[in-house]
């Protein structure tokens, strides 16, 4: 059990919790500190070996935290819980730990969205992102459309910026500004952290073929309420003792 801190000193405030409920996502760059930097890349290591061994339903780069002791240390690392609960309040499950690697020349991934309690926007599932790494925006960067989550809609989908543009996003405004929604395309310095909300649209664009391999986990937690396609646990790990996590393994 690790209680070294992950973090640097950082604060949450008002302001950037206004932007949160407006935005979907924020960026705290460079928050890592360096020695969780390191340890994540070992454990992420760690988990893709062992993924050469997968049993299918239980694969270590999504169960990530099963796989690895300091991946499973942090789901109730108490920075880790603060970050969580200052967005999520008091009552939070752990959902899922999934590690996000894209070696050199990794393809895109196309606009989407997940699903979370789709008929209550009071419960949420929110997405901490480690981008041990970082990114560029034409580099394995994150994409978002700050605004749409508060559509609320699990079924956003298309193949690049353009049908995005054509579809889903055509004619969307944000519901308190009026302002049309647009494409941001993010940057960020190695060590920074996103927190997103599940249901935001997102994409990722390719990881060049001159670049270096990507590395990103990201844990999720929810307000318990309703089932979670995400929720990645096995029996076997929900039964087993967590340091830290006491409580928070369960579905409700
Ligand atoms: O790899 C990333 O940066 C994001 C991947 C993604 O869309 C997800 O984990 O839901
Ligand atoms: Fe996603």
């Amino acid at each position: 059990m690790s209680m070294e801190p992950i973090f640097d000193e950082y604060a949450f405030t008002e302001d950037d919790r206004r932007e949160m409920d407006r935005v979907g996502h924020f960026l705290f760059p460079g928050l890592l500190t360096e020695p969780t930097r390191d340890r994540l890349i070992e454990s992420m290591r760690h988990v893709i070996d062992q993924g050469k061994r997968a049993v299918k339903g239980h694969e270590p780069q999504r169960f990530s935290a099963e796989f690895d002791d300091y991946l499973e240390s942090l789901i109730g690392h108490p920075q880790m819980l603060g970050l969580a609960r200052c967005i999520l309040g008091n009552e939070i499950r752990y959902d899922h730990c999934v590690s996000l690697v894209r070696p050199a020349g990794t393809p895109a991934m196309g606009w989407h969205s997940h699903e979370y309690s789709e008929d209550d926007p009071k419960l949420g599932l929110l997405r901490i992102f480690f981008y041990v790494s970082g990114f560029e925006p034409d580099d394995g960067g994150l994409k978002v459309v700050p605004g749409s989550h508060l559509y609320r809609d699990k079924g956003i989908r298309a193949g690049d910026d353009e049908e995005l543009l054509a579809g889903w996003l055509s004619g969307k405004t944000h519901p308190d500004t009026g302002d049309p929604l647009a494409i941001s395309h993010l940057s960020a310095i190695p060590g920074s952290v996103i927190v997103m909300w599940t249901h935001a649209a997102h994409g990722v664009s390719v990881r060049r073929s001159d670049s270096s391999t990507r590395y990103c986990i990201v844990y999720a937690y929810r307000n318990p309420g309703r089932p979670s396609e995400a929720r990645w646990i096995s029996d076997a790990f929900e039964a087993q003792p967590t340091i830290g996590a006491e409580g928070l393994k369960a579905l409700y």
